[in-house]
């Protein structure tokens, strides 16, 4: 039988040369475990002579307590050295200078909207959507046009089915308006529209569009003239004039066309490349609400009279911040897009 003291040096050797925890842990097992060498001692207890078994039973408990003391620090040690290389890899430099992020940004047609809408929203006008795909009745017929209107012409308009169409304006969600609530209706109407041209530097097939529109008691040609000098001025700068020139829209009558003085030369540059000479940029399209349309929706045209307006936000953002081609707004070129941030 070998002697507990014998049995603690060997033990110490190997949790000395053990390589790593799980090595201490199968030697704890091999000497304090169930069946382990120093548990087995204990059990032979009877076979020794009954005046050494209290010295022996003594020897062999101080052996394993002093075994398990060294099993216990020598796991720290080995506990302590991994949470040291833990800590090594972890280790963050707070001195570093951060990563970049690189940050969105709203799309120059969005942030053009954005624009046009809260200037109309200061001025009062509440802001409504309607749908892209629309149908004839609110498209072309509500809005007085003739039955041979150019517009309707099928070469002109994506037509869906016979009645279903792509809108061309945003005027059907005004119309949607005009039959859903009673005047005084003061609404800003911004959206996609769609109609077939084929692309160039100044046309694309789908296109943005806000239009306005102010029914009430008592509106008149000098309110329209006012509210639309005074976006021109807030969109182009306080410095800009206003032109109304005569023009035909079905939807309205008298109908015109606003031309805003040129906010880059003023007329005094002959080879300007916003108004090119001439002084003059075409803003947008306006008029008093034709009565027809306003019949549709059962208004009594001698009561309520209105104005309406519309005007393209490729156009206005092209215009604002020199831009030559409408088909860079849709390529998203970062090497364009990040010129808006
Ligand atoms: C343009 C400019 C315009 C309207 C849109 C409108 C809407 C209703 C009634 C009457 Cl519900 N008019 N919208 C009016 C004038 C011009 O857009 O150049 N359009 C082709």
């Amino acid at each position: 039988m070998k002697r507990p003291e014998e049995i603690f040096e060997e033990a110490r050797a190997l949790i000395e040369k053990a390589a790593d925890g799980a090595a201490v842990e199968e030697l704890r097992i091999r000497y304090l475990g169930k069946k382990g060498e120093l548990t087995a001692l204990l059990r032979q207890v009877g076979e020794i002579a009954p005046e050494e078994r209290k010295a022996f039973g003594q020897l062999v408990n101080k052996a394993k307590s002093d075994v398990e003391q060294l099993i216990t620090e020598r796991k720290k040690a080995f506990e302590q050295a991994g949470q040291g290389l833990r800590l090594k890899a972890e280790r963050i430099d707070v001195t570093e200078p951060g990563r970049e992020i690189p940050a969105g940004a709203r799309h120059m047609i969005t942030q053009t909207i954005d624009e046009i809408v809260g200037i109309f929203m200061s001025m009062g006008y509440s802001v409504t959507e309607g749908p892209e795909v629309e149908t004839v009745f609110y498209n072309f017929d509500a809005l007085n046009a003739s039955p041979n209107h150019p517009s309707r012409d099928l070469s002109d308009t994506f037509y869906i089915t016979e009645d279903v169409l792509l809108r061309t304006q945003t005027s059907p969600v005004q119309v949607r308006t005009l039959l859903a609530q009673k005047p005084p209706v003061k609404i800003i109407s911004p959206g996609r529209c769609f109609r077939t041209d084929t692309p160039d530097a100044t046309h694309s097939p789908m296109f943005h569009q806000v239009e306005g529109l102010l029914v009430d008691e008592g509106v008149t040609m000098t309110d329209l003239k006012g509210t639309l000098d005074a976006f021109a001025k807030r969109i182009f700068g306080a410095g800009v004039k206003t032109k109304f020139r005569p023009h035909f829209f079905p939807f309205t009558e008298p109908s015109a066309e606003v031309d805003v003085s040129c906010f880059l030369c003023g007329g005094e540059d002959p080879s300007c490349r916003v108004c090119h000479g001439s002084g003059w940029i075409e803003l947008l399209g306006c008029g008093m609400v034709h009565p027809n349309v306003l019949q549709v929706a059962d208004i009594d045209t001698e009561r309520y009279t209105g104005f309406a307006f519309g005007l393209g936000v490729e156009r206005t953002a092209m215009l604002k911040h020199g831009i030559d081609d409408i088909r860079l707004f849709y390529e998203n070129d970062v090497r364009f897009i990040a010129q808006f941030y």
